[in-house]
């Protein structure tokens, strides 16, 4: 049977290297082997505060990106996650499966809730809703950066339970995390995973930075005094971002790239020159799509249909194995 993936990303500000090589980039090669369903995940951008015309405004322009990307509205469903309700009467359940125990062990709430004044009740129950996500499409596979694992893991472990209390109703996913540009860290200070929430615009690569811009970040990356070109995460944290940055850019391994290069220099303007060439064309293509926001606002209608069918379904289906209805 082919499989089925499902992904999604937040439009909780602009979109960086880090999700394009750790996501992005996996979903559109996948797509025409897989049925895929991708989502722009507007309820979990909303477990910390929000401005409304912003959150909606960004909303859009992810979904313009997915396309850019060449997420295919012909071969994959693409909609925005509060336009099916199923998600938030699903992850309900879910939150009832699921442990205070378990959600309290999420290292992703410990960070952002760290970073937060106010702690929404949302934040610590993102897991759930996640989970409902996934499970609503049968999913097989999700690809995702390293940073979800444990979700991922947790979703495996609710969908389990579920199924052994109340008999078969969900499809236990795996995640999907590749060898290569999973996890993106961030230029100037390669201990940290590259992110679009935490403020350091010189160590973070946007997907829509000018190419002037990108090379700029690039030269400056911060790296080490001994000279080598090693790729070594734990002693050379920021000369192996670049060699997996660049090999996540033109599809090889950092261990095939580390004998090429005896200085610092080149490694640093070759890894420049091919993010540029894989991001200059989605650029252009984003321009493109919100040039013209009706056109993505009916493609997204039509999407939220697709995806309302297969999500009712799988909800009622759990409904029925609750006693509910
Ligand atoms: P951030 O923490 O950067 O604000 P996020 O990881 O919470 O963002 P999304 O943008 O929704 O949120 O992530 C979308 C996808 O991109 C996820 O699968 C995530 O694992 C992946 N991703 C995000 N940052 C990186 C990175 N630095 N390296 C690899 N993958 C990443
Ligand atoms: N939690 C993810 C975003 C996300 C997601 C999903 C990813 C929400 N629902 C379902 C894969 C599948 C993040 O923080 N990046």
């Amino acid at each position: 049977m082919t499989p089925r993936v499902f992904s999604g990303i937040q439009p909780t500000g602009e979109l960086t290297l880090g999700t394009y090589l750790g996501a992005l980039q996996r979903f559109v090669r996948d797509q025409t082997t897989t049925r895929s369903v991708f989502c722009v995940v507007d309820l979990h951008a909303i477990t910390v505060p929000q401005d409304p015309g912003q959150l909606a405004q960004r909303t859009l322009d992810t979904a313009a990106l997915y396309l850019a990307c060449g997420i295919d509205p012909a071969t994959s469903t693409l909609f925005v996650q509060s336009h099916v309700p199923e998600h938030s009467q699903l992850a309900w359940l879910l939150e009832c499966t699921v442990s205070f125990g378990e959600l309290s062990r999420m290292t992703q709430f410990k960070e952002k809730s760290d970073r937060q004044q106010f702690v929404s009740a949302g934040l610590f129950t993102y897991p759930a809703l996640m989970a409902a996500d996934i499970l609503l499409y049968d999913t097989d596979r999700v690809p995702v950066g390293d940073d979800q694992r444990q979700h991922l893991e947790l979703t495996r472990d609710v969908a389990e339970r579920f199924n052994h209390r109340h008999g078969d109703t969900f499809v236990v996913p795996t995640a999907d995390i590749s060898a290569v540009g999973a996890r993106v860290m961030d230029l100037q200070d390669p201990t940290r995973k590259m992110s679009k929430s935490v403020d350091s615009p010189q160590g973070t690569v946007l997907m829509l930075d000018e190419p002037a811009v990108i090379v700029r970040k690039f030269k400056r990356a911060v790296t080490d005094n001994d000279g080598e070109v090693r790729f070594d995460p734990a002693t050379k944290p920021g000369v192996s971002n670049l060699l997996s940055i660049l090999a996540a850019a033109t599809d090889t391994t950092p261990e095939a790239l580390e004998g090429q290069y005896q200085q610092y220099g080149p490694l640093k303007a070759d890894t420049a020159e091919a993010v540029v060439a894989r991001l200059a064309p989605i650029q252009a293509r984003y321009r493109e799509w919100t040039a013209d926001p009706t056109a993505l606002r009916a493609l997204l209608v039509q999407g939220a249909e697709q995806a309302h069918a297969v999500a009712s379904a799988t909800l009622a289906r759990a409904q029925q194995s609750l006693g509910l209805g």
